[in-house]
């Protein structure tokens, strides 16, 4: 079932300021709309972030003044929802079908002999554009709103993700066009970047959760999560590639104008797509896009021909589940074999032992290969990865290659399965300290904290890489030298570096140790959520760095929240606030903070979202049924913290009922009442 926001019966405005209030809040949404996509679309954002926010908060407090101005098309109705127990099957207007390959130049070139004698043409034009590696997905537009998102499944029927569809925030949910179509269906593919691919594998196996094997599984992965607060997190994209059902669009000649159409709506399209004229220019294509691949931000694994006139393309059909108008020309793989040497661990921020395999160097995809992650214990017996194997290696563009499978064909006869914590003797190989792997983890971990020289290094890196203090030039070379010598042994002594001390260090003159030292100056002043990013606690990434600083808005409020109150920030689950709260009751990590203030750490201060005091003054509330986020309890103290009462039952005097699933009696007194009913998420939205 889907999460159903229940909109209060009466609103508690006059009429015109009402009216008033709906044309701010409609300029506010088409505002944040415009910066979603010029951040998300363009990538070229044009307000600074804490304006942005205030654009945001500014239409969250219109709202929450009355809820019943909500739209399912707000900007701030992007937020998950209620986790679904499964996905709604839907049946797609129109079968979302596949695509022939062309595995060879010859086949493609066949391809378009094929077409060309259909037709009885001598040369056609084609669309063109990469194939992204990602999954196939339909939405659906009523009147210009975002009605639904489903995946493509078996073609005929797939599953509604629409939930989790509206945390992309690349997809608008409402369209850029006065005179909306009636309806119309996009088609795309939703996919992960490799960066984002990279560092959301490094914090799952920091975590010890699952890793993915891919960024097309990643991105899969996170869209078919039942919890939509999950896939919130996940750094998700769409690019359309075309229309299925329409009602009441321009009727186009052409699949490019089609595309520009959607273009025009602000869907996100292929800045790579092209027109072409025949064999040559798709050849040609192919070529260009195949010289790109490596460096573009995303995972492609081929590219596609389309005939661009749709005459053309009624005129051919289909032939069994695909077009026969279109092929997608594919890649070759970026993998290749080669033999394991030998395997050795590398210890992470939080102690996380990771096993590496060191290959005979191989050339995959144009780039020497000597090294790939293994993850951990739990994936090496999956794959059954030994020393000696003979093992396919796959890599793609600046992700750390992996193996992908043995060839066990290639065994040699005496190898023995691998066992990471027999190889390391159960000791850290950097600081000696005991590894341990607890029984809910797949990671094994080093029991040494800072004193691991190891993880030193790399919390120093973390707190100075660029989406947090973002210090120039702190590289792992350097920071192996500072540890290794002393110089820095925990984050405040960044802040003591001088000059004569960083000049004497192996390869640096005095021009590139004064550079530092102004990057290391100018990373004082910074933002909340960055700060709180760098410090590396554990499950924080930088999403949830950045709900803890829009919600406490200081540090003295986020010091001292128990994980109760932890939990009330959006997304934030038990798991998440305990390691957060742990990380805080730490003496010494006060310890840290406090030096990092001293040494002159500042940022603007914002008012937070948590205070709660007041915002409920008088108002009284019944709850009824079960909540999914929150107990009784916990409702009820965040009610009595805001200056509400709680009772026990509906009369006349309650102000809003809350309502969880299973309510029963009181929900339909309530509306024999007429009085305001609303569910969790609405009463979330109240409280920040
Ligand atoms: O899976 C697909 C990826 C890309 C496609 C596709 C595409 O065009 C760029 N186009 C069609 C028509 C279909 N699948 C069925």
């Amino acid at each position: 079932m889907q999460s159903e926001l229940f909109i209060p019966e009466s609103a508690p405005i006059s009429l015109q300021e009402n009216s008033k209030t709906t044309s701010e809040i409609e300029k506010l949404r088409d505002e944040i709309r415009f910066h979603d996509y010029q951040y998300y679309v363009l990538d070229n954002p044009l307000i600074p972030d804490n304006e942005y926010d205030n654009l945001f908060r500014k239409l969250q407090d219109l709202e929450n003044q009355d809820p019943s101005l909500i739209t399912p098309d707000s900007p701030t109705q992007r937020v998950g929802g209620k986790p679904l127990k499964s996905f709604d099957s839907i049946t797609h207007r129109i079968p979302m079908l596949s695509l022939n390959n062309a595995l060879t130049e010859e086949e493609a070139i066949a391809f378009d002999k094929r077409i060309r004698e259909g037709l009885d043409q001598d040369e056609l034009q084609y669309a063109v554009e990469p194939k992204f590696d990602g999954l196939a997905i339909t939405l659906t537009y009523e009147d210009g709103k975002l009605v639904q998102g489903a995946t493509r499944g078996d073609g005929y029927t797939g599953e509604d993700v629409t939930s989790n569809i509206k945390t992309i925030r690349s997809i608008p949910t409402k369209l850029h066009i006065l005179d909306a179509p009636k309806l119309i269906e996009v088609r795309g593919e939703v996919l992960m970047l490799k960066k984002d691919f990279a560092r959301l594998n490094k914090e799952q196996e920091e975590a010890g959760q699952k890793i993915f094997a891919n960024p097309r599984n990643a991105a899969a992965g996170s869209l078919r999560q039942l919890d939509p607060n999950i896939t919130r997190t996940r750094p998700l994209h769409f690019f359309a590639y075309g229309i299925g059902y329409f009602e009441g669009i321009p009727q186009f000649e052409r699949h490019s104008d089609a595309m520009n159409f959607l273009d025009s709506l602000r869907i996100p399209v292929s800045s790579e797509r092209d027109v072409v004229q025949g064999i040559q220019g798709l050849l040609n294509y192919y070529n260009k896009i195949g010289n790109k691949r490596e460096n573009l931000p995303f995972d492609i694994d081929g590219v596609v021909y389309k005939v661009n006139h749709f005459n053309y393309q009624e005129q051919l059909g289909f032939v069994s589940r695909a077009p026969r108008w279109a092929i997608a020309h594919k890649f070759p793989a970026q993998e290749a074999l080669t033999l394991i040497d030998s395997i050795d661990v590398q210890v992470g921020r939080t102690g996380a032992i990771t096993p590496v395999a060191r290959l005979s160097p191989v050339i995959v995809g144009g780039v020497t290969v000597t090294n790939a992650t293994l993850h951990n214990q739990d994936e090496i017996d999956r794959k059954d990865i030994r020393v000696g194997d003979t093992v396919s290696v796959r890599r793609a563009g600046d992700v750390i290659p992996e193996v992908v499978k043995v060839i066990i064909e290639k065994r040699p006869e005496k190898s023995e399965p691998f066992n990471l914590l027999n190889l390391i003797n159960s000791k850290c190989p950097v600081c000696g300290s005991h590894v341990i792997k607890q029984p809910d983890e797949v990671v094994a971990r080093c029991t040494g904290g800072l004193f691991c020289s190891a993880q030193r290094k790399q919390a120093i890196l973390h707190f100075a890489s660029r989406r947090a203090l973002n210090i120039e030039g702190l590289g792992e070379k350097l920071v192996d030298q500072l540890v290794n010598e002393n110089l820095v042994t925990s984050l405040p002594d960044i802040y003591r570096l001088d000059l004569d001390t960083l000049a004497k260090l192996e390869r640096m003159g005095r021009k590139s140790a004064q550079n530092i030292l102004e990057s290391i100056q100018k990373s004082k002043q910074t933002t909340f959520a960055r700060f709180i990013y760098g410090l590396g606690i554990r499950n924080v990434g930088e999403a949830t760095a950045k709900d803890l600083a829009r919600y406490f808005g200081n540090l003295a409020d986020l010091q001292s929240s128990d994980a109760l109150k932890l939990q009330q920030v959006s997304d934030i689950g038990p798991i998440v606030a305990e390691s957060i709260f742990q990380f805080f009751s730490e003496e010494h990590n006060k310890h840290v903070i406090d030096a990092l203030i001293e040494a002159g750490i500042n940022w603007e201060s914002s008012p937070g979202q948590n205070l709660l005091e007041g915002k409920l003054n008088g108002m009284t509330f019944v709850l009824t049924g079960s909540l999914s986020t929150l107990s009784r309890d916990e409702a009820k103290e965040l009610i009595e913290a805001a200056g509400g009462k709680v009772s026990g039952s509906v009369s006349k005097k309650t102000n809003y009922v809350i309502a969880g699933e299973d309510a029963g009696s009181k929900l339909l007194k309530a509306r024999e009442l007429g009085i305001n009913v609303i569910d969790e998420n609405a009463f979330r939205l109240m409280l920040n």
